[in-house]
């Protein structure tokens, strides 16, 4: 069975069990608080969250990895559209989700919380600040009026984006342009959101 370990309350975790609630797979949530368990630890160096196991000897990290990995796998899912414009932007957002989001927003979150008083602001952190700001007008371009940012129905680029978005009003107290956040209430309010929510909460 797929096994999906992460902090509780942990966003990019929530990206992967979002995902299998949205196809219907069965999975098994493994939820810690901060910092991770030695024998965690053991399972994956880096000590990060998430990481996934799966039948097959199927162990891996990076959550868009992981969401990429499950819709090869247990696809074909419309949430990865076989339409070659539509899924070349729906890979497009996954990977902006984490390489041009939720990458930058770690120093970030790493400063405000974890820096010492006198390092809490900085070049670097604006830096990172500005360009998760562009990559979030970009978004907010592409959504459009529409409902989910690709074709009619959802896809994994909504739930990429929509999880990143979720460490930029949650842990980092931003705000996020109206389209986008119209559309993190939307996906706030699927029930497969909710089960997943659900899932990491203890
Ligand atoms: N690119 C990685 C980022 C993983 C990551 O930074 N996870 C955070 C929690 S959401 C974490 O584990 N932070 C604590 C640490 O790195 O020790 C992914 O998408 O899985």
């Amino acid at each position: 069975m797929i096994r999906v370990y992460n902090f509780i309350g942990g966003v990019r975790g929530l990206r992967v069990v979002w995902q299998c609630e949205e196809m219907g797979l069965a999975y098994e949530a493994k939820a810690f608080a901060y910092p991770p368990p030695a024998d965690y630890q053991a399972k994956y160096p880096p000590g990060s969250v998430p990481f996934l196991e799966d039948e097959g000897g199927v162990a891996m990290g990076e959550s868009v990895a992981m969401m990429l990995y499950l819709a090869q796998r247990y696809g074909p899912t419309p949430l990865l559209p076989a339409d070659p414009a539509q899924m070349a932007r729906v890979l497009q957002l996954v990977v902006a989700g984490e390489a041009s989001m939720g990458g930058l927003m770690n120093p970030m979150m790493g400063t405000r919380f974890m820096a010492p008083a006198d390092q809490k602001s900085g070049w670097t952190l604006n830096f990172c600040e500005a360009q998760v700001k562009r990559a979030l007008d970009y978004a907010e371009d592409l959504l459009g009026e529409r409902a989910f940012f690709v074709g009619d129905e959802l896809t994994l680029a909504d739930i990429a984006v929509s999880t990143a978005l979720g460490m930029w009003t949650g842990a980092l107290d931003q705000k996020i342009p109206p389209r986008l956040a119209a559309h993190r209430e939307r996906m706030m309010a699927r029930p497969g959101y909710q089960r997943a929510k659900a899932a990491f909460e203890i």
